[in-house]
């Protein structure tokens, strides 16, 4: 493997041969064991983390929730200013970033740098918003009297996170969290602790400078039992979750049991609906894309092709030859379309995927499998297969986080609808078509039952001006643009009285 300059990356975002997992503040220390970070691309120890244990939890909490007595009372734009210069320095740590989340994660070099600009359009977005928080007025029905609405800062917001976007999914949540004037303790994947560690050490730097209080930001890299405390805990007012749909079903019913919030991002199974009417290169493209881009393993990736009759085998026959003139191998060569998955269990669940497919009578137009031998010792690359299916396979209507991608063909656009729309989970889904009817009818009440509908666009690739996340089992939450800030917030109605007479609502007489 040749040197891509790793040493160098982790040098300047200041990750250590053996880095402490829990931080506030600045201060790192951890009590707990110790796990080894292994870089899918090419197998090897990245750095050791020593994880936070029982001990460090109530202290990151307890500081974390000091810091909330301070933050709250720092107006919105001036947090909004704090956030405008992390954007800033997410620019200046770019490339490093974005090759520690290639190295780390296994993405491509682009898609790395890609998961950092959405970081930085995040805090842009931030900022903007941090002199908008705004609510209704309203009239009230008695004289004299005003009505209005404002929102307020929750408290302390954690946030759990995949290791699929090691990096993005923590902006999303923290720029907007703080904006609102919450404080935020991350738990990220245990997959990818060296990113968080890398951003946490950055947003270390903006605290400083500002001399911010400590418990702004609070990372805590450790197992699941301490992620569970966060989900218990009633001192967390929020738990934003992104993660499967069979943990997201636990942390909601958990957070729900003590009436705390949350924001859940589980799993999707996004289709593309490719009509008579498409554009059939453009298909090709989105279509390759959504199922190949960081192999597999985006929750908008595409999963499903639903495709119309007439097309059908002129799209197979199309992709079956884009398939074979995919490079597939070390991400940070920017001439590789395909890294590696995340772990070996990955590649387990992707070959168990396969079996699973075959077995119901699934039929492969492009085959898979696992790729050994020089470049690929650290056994986690693998072949983007394509299979010929039926949606009502156990295996189809299930999320497999790997390049799979499924064939399925129909007759009407109502029909197509319906197939897209019967599957458990509601993410992303998209159409091609040039014809304003089709596109219409996916877009109305009786279309697309997801959070995300797309036209002649593939499923993933969200910008963050619109709010993310989807239905049903993807869990219902919504992150980044729009009003989704409102899920940081806790809303208050106001009703003030100018008068000298106290007029009851609803013309009730209560005379004494
Ligand atoms: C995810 O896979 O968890 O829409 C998020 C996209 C990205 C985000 C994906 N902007 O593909």
């Amino acid at each position: 493997v040749k040197d891509f300059g790793i040493e160098k990356t982790l040098k300047n975002l200041g990750i250590k041969e053996e880095n402490k997992g829990t931080s506030v503040g600045g201060k790192y220390f951890a009590s707990g064991k110790v796990i080894e970070s292994i870089s899918p691309v090419d197998g090897k120890l990245i750095a050791k983390v020593k994880t936070s244990g029982e001990s460090d939890y109530d202290k990151v909490i307890e500081t974390a929730q000091k810091a909330f007595q301070e933050f709250r009372l720092i107006p919105a734009p001036k947090r909004g200013e704090i956030v405008r210069q992390l954007g800033l320095k997410l620019r200046e740590y770019k490339d490093d970033l974005g090759k520690l989340v290639s190295y780390e994660m296994g993405k491509s070099l682009q898609e790395g740098l890609g998961e950092v600009q959405e970081m930085i359009d995040i805090c842009d977005f931030a900022v903007g918003l941090s002199r908008q928080l705004q609510g209704y007025t309203m009239h009230s029905e008695r004289p004299g009297h005003r009505m209005y609405e404002q929102y307020h800062p929750l408290g302390v917001v954690g946030i759990i996170t995949a290791f699929n976007f090691p990096v993005a999914v923590w902006s999303w949540n923290t720029a907007l969290a703080w904006i609102c004037g919450n404080v935020t303790i991350w738990k990220p994947s245990e997959k990818t602790p060296l990113c968080a560690i890398a951003c946490q050490n950055i947003m270390m730097e903006v605290l400083k400078e500002n001399n911010l209080p400590e418990g702004i930001s609070s990372v805590l890299v450790s197992d699941h039992e301490i992620g569970q405390k966060l989900v218990d805990d009633k001192r967390v007012a929020l738990v934003s979750f992104t993660g499967s749909t069979r943990v997201g079903r636990m942390v909601s019913s958990k957070v729900a049991e003590r009436f705390g919030k949350s924001i859940l991002e589980l799993g999707g199974n996004n289709a593309i609906i490719i009509t008579k009417e498409a554009d059939i290169d453009m298909s090709i493209i989105g279509a390759v894309f959504g199922a190949v881009g960081t192999a597999g393993q985006r929750c908008t990736s595409t999963r499903r092709l639903i495709i119309h009759e007439s097309v059908y085998n002129e799209v197979k026959t199309r992709l079956t030859k884009a398939y074979g003139q995919l490079k597939i191998g070390n991400p940070l060569d920017e001439n590789n379309h395909v890294g590696p998955l995340i772990d070996t269990d990955a590649v387990n669940q992707y070959e168990e995927a396969i079996k699973k497919c075959k077995k119901e009578g699934g039929k492969f137009v492009v085959e898979g499998g696992v790729l050994t031998g020089k470049d690929y010792e650290s056994g986690c690359y693998v072949k983007p297969c394509v299979a010929e299916v039926k949606n009502s396979y156990e295996i189809v209507q299930h999320e497999t986080f790997a390049p799979i991608l499924y064939l399925i063909k129909y007759k009407t656009l109502e029909e197509a609808i319906a197939i897209q729309n019967d599957v458990p989970q509601g993410l992303s889904s998209a159409i091609m078509t040039q014809n304003l009817r089709e596109a219409e009818l996916f877009l109305s009440h009786a279309g697309s039952d997801c959070g995300i509908a797309n036209v002649n666009i593939g499923t993933s690739g969200a910008e963050i001006g619109g709010a993310f996340g989807g239905e049903k089992e993807t869990g219902g939450g919504r992150e980044s643009g729009s009003d989704a800030w409102k899920y940081y917030m806790r809303r208050q109605t106001n009703t003030i009285n100018y008068t000298a007479q106290l007029p009851l609502a609803q013309g009730i007489k209560f005379d004494l």
